[in-house]
């Protein structure tokens, strides 16, 4: 009876550790803290209708946090989004490495980072990685001690924007929303920028299908020099 208790609690924590959570955001060499200027759960699971509008900042079944700060980055610097498996959790424990798949970051222009809800038109993509030589970006994330390092363009608007970081787990993809996408958002204030650009924007949701190929798809019938196609918008970059 005892040691069946003990089992059960064994495997279901194992089951929680997979999930993951962008906690704390490092800008300009300072990391800010857990959820300081981010929109963090509570709980760590992930979003998995594409279609639902908390694709865009999380939300339930995964409530997040409000936050009254606005953090600091300074355009054509890098940043570090960092993941771990619970608020709690330490830099080495960030994701089940059984939890493989792209890595990706979006920005949005908004006229106020704290209420903005992210739902709609406006987003760009900044940074992106798939899957290369047998490597899923998810494992680059996990190894750097859960920084997910992300260049902020030159050449874009100064003001308030939400960065919205986002880890895809794909062991489950081979049936339609078996695709498990981990996503917050963190309220920034781009300072430095030329604002010599105008980025294409897309609306989240929208930016991906379940059948997108990057999100339909069986990971362990692939090779390593198999091909993957990230989802979402192409990858924005000054020019
Ligand atoms: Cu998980």
């Amino acid at each position: 009876m005892k040691l069946s208790t003990v089992l059960v609690g064994i495997s279901s924590a194992s089951a929680v550790s997979a999930h993951t959570i962008f906690v704390s955001l490092a800008a300009d060499g300072k990391d800010y803290g857990i959820s300081y200027g981010i929109r963090t759960p509570s709980y760590d699971g992930p979003q998995t209708d594409v279609n639902a509008k908390n694709m865009a900042c999380n939300g339930a079944p995964n409530p997040t946090m409000s936050t009254d700060k606005i953090i600091p980055v300074i355009a054509g610097t890098n940043v570090s989004a960092v993941w771990r498996h619970t608020l709690q959790s330490g830099a080495n424990d960030v994701m089940d490495p059984g939890h493989k798949g792209p890595v990706m970051a979006y920005l949005k222009k908004v006229t106020n980072a704290k209420t903005d809800s992210g739902v709609g038109d406006g987003w760009f993509k900044i940074q992106e990685g798939g899957y290369s030589n047998g490597n899923w970006a998810t494992n680059t994330v996990i190894n750097n001690k859960g920084n997910q390092v992300i260049r902020i363009p030159s050449c874009i608007a100064n003001g308030q924007y939400l960065l919205r970081a986002e880890m895809v787990a794909l062991h489950g993809a081979r049936s339609t929303n078996g695709a498990q996408l981990y996503m917050e958002c963190a309220q920034i204030e781009i300072t430095g920028g030329t604002g010599t650009a105008s980025p294409k924007t897309y609306s989240i949701p929208g930016i991906y299908k379940s059948n997108d190929p990057g999100l339909l798809i069986d990971i362990y019938s692939m090779k390593p020099t198999s091909q993957y196609v990230i989802p979402g918008p192409p990858l924005f970059t000054c020019p």
